[in-house]
């Protein structure tokens, strides 16, 4: 086609993990307007106010667009603008000489959540020899996915909605964090009827049109878990033939649940009994249903697990489980080359994977715990979830080896796709850990508050200028392929691009066979069989690949897990030293109500859950979705606002053991008394980013409240505590506001 000849490239939005289908419009190179792909089979046209900014972000004035290479101290914003040969020549000399004089597993990689191509980051690091790959993954849905894969072989996030006559959403607002999938909810409910509850401390978008809103006291979702557990079991509301046939441990449960009835579960969660109970009817009851996750419930620290363990259970007990209309177990893609099989897993050797830091404290999510998912999945299904993501370094203890040397200290760490002073629990230490790192690299688009500490930045291309496969972090059975819709501005590459830059000088030439992404993404979508001679053609003709919908798979292959069935008593978890069933172990900070804490600081704080038109620290350099919400938010009570002399629209403290932040007060009936909610990720782009302001990042910033302890976190999945923490609350003094 002509150069000078407008074209529609095929691409996905990759601003958040809903990868909206997008038509982008190109004229001679150059990206003219974006619109949603009405045939895109999830998003159906949508897309949400980042999606509209596309081409803001990618002409932005302020994006990173050449590598840059400290110039003065770390911190003090000087920078010497090089080529990326020279880049990648220095970054791979010092990590060649940190493997030879420490070992490979002092270079370390941090990631936040899934925006690219992570396959690449684990096959570079396995065959580098480093077991620390770690991302924001023991916060966000992989606890879910590991303790779900443990008790009934893979994790049931595959909802088949249009059947479904009952919808939880638990600890889980797609009103503002998953448009499309919330309008698709809605449709179905004025469509079908279908009864919607919402687990959530807040009166949210999603909570204001449910039909039972359950407010409970932030942290306590185990409690709650267990208490529907026990009306379910004692009021005989299971499905019967399903625990009889196809469940491991029933007896065992059916005694554990005994204690934790509605009356023992009130008090800790401030729902009443009546309530609760209403809340299992209206599940139990109105089959086939669907427990939509939430990632409140993987962000509640210490007792995640209790929680997460007790949210399954539910739907094995009622036979929710890969039958119409309930949550399906899809397992890995059958047919493509997944993510797992682009790692390789099986180069790095057994004396590596024990270096993994955190593993021997939190075995699930890394080498112990995913080499037996990955046996039992393997036998079963075929194929094995990615170890990106499910087998991990654990963040927060990564930052305490650099600074305790404990059990060895890293050297370098590889950031990209991650902005760990906002994203990981104690921003204070995360910067102080980063200080101690010899080599500090930051892939971005920006330069954020990390990147200003770093030695190296480099430029990374956007969503507009690269392919994107779509595929749940690799561990659906379906798959979506999307176009580059323009080459990258500048010197962007994209992550891909990195990867393989410091592969081919760490002598891994040979397994980086693809000059571009797109090579390598059609070597993996090859074995579908679909007729196209390369990946833009597959994109053209294809497009995506949703193999027939197949209900009850276990009649056929059983469960993935030791004894073939749901496991109601787990095997997998007692052999890792784990409680088999869930135990309610309470919140974090208090105990006990009257302890000396809870006095000095009565209020329990969400600290940050989603809010549009924000993605987790990004996009406030938009100005357009700057001027939608200027400033960070706390929501809080008028009861508790006006007894603390706060009005709307005050700046406030909020304050933590660990250290306070300011928010502007927002008041509403909509949070209980005793319940605050600051927003997370915020820093500004539009102050100073040398040091010490790093753009004010200590102002604002909700992970200063929180704690990676391992006190604070859970033994079972490493999840931290963002949720269900103590705080106060009080005014910002005059000479302090901002
Ligand atoms: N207190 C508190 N902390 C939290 C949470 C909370 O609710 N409260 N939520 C947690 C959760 S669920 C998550 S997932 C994490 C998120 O943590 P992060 O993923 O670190 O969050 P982001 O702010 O989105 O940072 C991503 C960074 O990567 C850059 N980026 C985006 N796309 C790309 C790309 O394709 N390539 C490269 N190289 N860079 C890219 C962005 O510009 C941004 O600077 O935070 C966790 N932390
Ligand atoms: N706009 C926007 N969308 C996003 C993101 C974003 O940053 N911004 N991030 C993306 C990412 S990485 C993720 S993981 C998802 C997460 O999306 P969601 O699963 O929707 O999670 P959150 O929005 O963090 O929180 C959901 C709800 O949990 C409630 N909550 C807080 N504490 C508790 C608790 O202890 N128990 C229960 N039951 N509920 C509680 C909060 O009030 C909130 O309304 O969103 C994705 N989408
Ligand atoms: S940021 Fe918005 S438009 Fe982009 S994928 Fe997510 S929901 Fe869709
Ligand atoms: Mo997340």
């Amino acid at each position: 086609m002509a150069e000078n000849m407008e074209q529609i490239r095929k691409s996905a939005c990759f601003f958040c993990h809903q990868n909206c289908g997008m038509l982008v419009h190109v004229k001679e190179g150059e990206v003219i307007a974006n619109q949603g792909d009405p045939d895109h089979p999830l998003s159906r046209g949508g897309m949400c106010a980042r999606g509209q900014i596309a081409l803001k972000h990618h002409k932005h004035p302020a994006r990173v667009n050449y590598p840059l290479k400290r110039a003065g101290q770390r911190g003090e914003g000087r920078w010497e603008q090089i080529t990326w040969e020279q880049a990648f020549d220095e970054i791979a000399c010092k990590l060649a000489k940190f493997r030879e004089e420490s070992g490979a597993e002092t270079v370390c990689s941090a990631g936040g959540t899934h925006r690219t191509d992570d396959w690449a980051r684990r096959r570079f690091m396995n065959l580098f020899g480093s077991p620390n790959v770690f991302h924001t993954s023991h916060v966000c849905w992989i606890p879910t996915f590991m303790i779900e894969t443990a008790i009934y072989g893979w994790c049931a996030f595959d909802l088949d909605l249009p059947q479904s006559k009952c919808v939880v959403l638990w600890g889980h607002n797609p009103g503002s964090s998953y448009l499309p999938e919330m309008r698709s909810l809605f449709d179905m409910r004025d469509l079908n009827g279908t009864k919607i509850i919402v687990i959530d401390p807040r009166l949210t978008e999603s909570a204001a049109k449910a039909d039972l809103w359950l407010p409970l006291r932030p942290g306590t979702d185990a409690a709650l878990a267990l208490a529907w557990l026990n009306v379910i079991i004692y009021e005989g509301l299971y499905n019967q033939t399903f625990v009889e046939n196809c469940c491991f441990g029933w007896d065992k449960l059916v005694q554990h649940m005994r204690p934790y009835t509605p009356e023992w579960a009130a008090p800790i969660t401030w729902i009443d009994a009546k309530k609760i109970r209403a809340g299992a009817h209206m599940y139990a009851t109105n089959r086939p249903g669907n427990i939509q996750w939430g990632v409140a419930v993987d962000q509640i620290g210490k007792g995640a697990s209790a929680a997460i363990h007790a949210r399954a259970l539910l739907r094995a007990v009622t036979g929710n489980l890969d039958a119409p209309g309930s949550d399906l177990l899809c397992g890995p893609n059958q047919r493509m080359i997944t993510d797992e099989e682009m790692e390789c897993n099986e180069q790095i050797p057994e004396e590596k994977r024990a270096k993994q830091l955190g593993s021997n404290r939190y075995k699930l999510v890394a080498w112990p715990g995913y080499n037996k998912i990955a046996e039992l999945t393997k036998r079963v299904w075929g194929k094995a979830p990615p170890a990106e993501w499910m087998c991990e370094a654990h963040g927060p203890s990564v930052f305490e080896a650099l600074l305790t040397g404990q059990p060895y200290k890293p050297r370098a760490l590889l950031v990209l796709a991650n902005n760990p002073l906002l994203a990981y629990p104690d921003a204070k230490k995360v910067y102080r850990a980063l200080q101690e790192v010899e080599l500090l690299t930051v892939m971005d688009y920006w330069l954020t508050p990390t990147a200003m500490l770093a030695d190296y930045v480099l430029p990374a291309a956007d969503w507009l200028e690269r392919p994107t496969i779509t595929s749940t972090y690799g561990c659906s059975d379906f798959v979506i392929a999307s176009q580059r819709a323009v080459q990258p501005l500048y010197e962007r590459r994209t992550d891909f691009e990195f990867w393989k830059g410091l592969a081919e000088r760490l002598n891994q030439k040979e397994f980086w066979p693809w000059i571009t992404l797109e090579e390598a993404y059609f070597d993996r979508l090859r074995p579908l069989g679909y007729p196209a001679n390369n990946y833009d053609e597959f994109v053209e003709k294809i497009r995506y690949d949703f193999p027939p919908r197949e209900y009850y798979k276990y009649g056929r292959i059983g469960f993935a897990t030791p004894s073939g069935l749901v496991e109601l008593y787990s095997q997998t978890l007692e052999e890792l030293g784990y409680d088999p069933m869930p135990t309610y172990v309470g919140l974090i900070d208090n105990r006990e109500e009257d302890s000396e804490l809870a006095k000095q600081f009565p209020l329990t704080l969400i600290a940050g859950s989603g809010f549009m038109p924000y993605y987790h620290s990004e996009h406030r350099q938009i100005k357009q979705l700057r001027f939608m919400r200027h400033q960070p938010r706390v929501q809080m009570n008028p009861e508790i606002a006006h007894e603390l002399g706060i009005n709307d629209g005050d700046w406030v403290w909020i304050e933590t053991q660990r250290g306070r932040i300011k928010h502007v007060a927002e008041l509403t009936q909509g949070v209980h008394p005793r319940t605050v909610c600051t927003e997370r990720g915020w820093w500004f782009p539009e102050r100073k980013g040398e040091e010490p302001d790093l753009y004010g990042v200590w102002q604002c910033n909700s992970n200063v409240l929180t704690s990676g302890a391992p006190e604070f976190c859970d033994p079972m999945s490493g999840s931290w505590a963002n949720r269900g923490l103590l705080c106060r609350v009080y005014k910002v003094e005059k000479e302090n506001l901002p």
